[in-house]
């Protein structure tokens, strides 16, 4: 079931989320603008190689990601406290950097059927799940 919510906020209109509550059309537009532009290639399949790549630029000094880089790159119109909340998610072992590590995590937890790659659905879910979570 929770696909097929998931491919309703694919098309955009009435979307609702798990709880079967309304959820705000901007979190749907954000999670569409965040996956297209990890989507290096266009192919509508986010790669692990996207992933890096997505965030190679955030990394500015090469020694990690932290809360001070990400929240001067990750520019999806989130409050900082949000940016913050987003970086704690993301920083899987909670060492206060974003990580080859951590992205590694991130890639085997949004990648539920294990083809190697995100789909939509399945980064529709994990955003919401594990991002944005606090977002209803
Ligand atoms: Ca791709
Ligand atoms: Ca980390
Ligand atoms: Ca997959």
């Amino acid at each position: 079931m929770i696909a097929v919510f998931a491919l309703i906020s694919v098309v955009g209109a009435a979307s609702i989320n798990q709880h079967g509550q309304p959820v705000p059309m901007e979190l749907v537009t954000k999670i569409g603008q965040i996956f297209h532009d990890m989507d290096v290639n266009g192919d509508f399949f986010i790669s692990k190689d996207e992933i890096s790549l997505f965030f190679t630029g955030y990394d500015q000094d090469m020694n990690g990601i932290d809360l001070s880089e990400f929240k001067q790159s990750w520019d999806y119109k989130d409050t900082d406290s949000q940016k913050e909340h987003n970086f704690n998610q993301m920083d899987k072992n909670a060492d206060g950097v974003l990580t080859d590590y951590d992205l590694a995590l991130i890639f085997l937890t949004a990648d539920t059927n294990q083809d190697g790659v995100i789909d939509f659905n399945e980064f529709d879910i994990f955003m919401r799940a594990s991002v944005y979570n606090n977002i209803s």
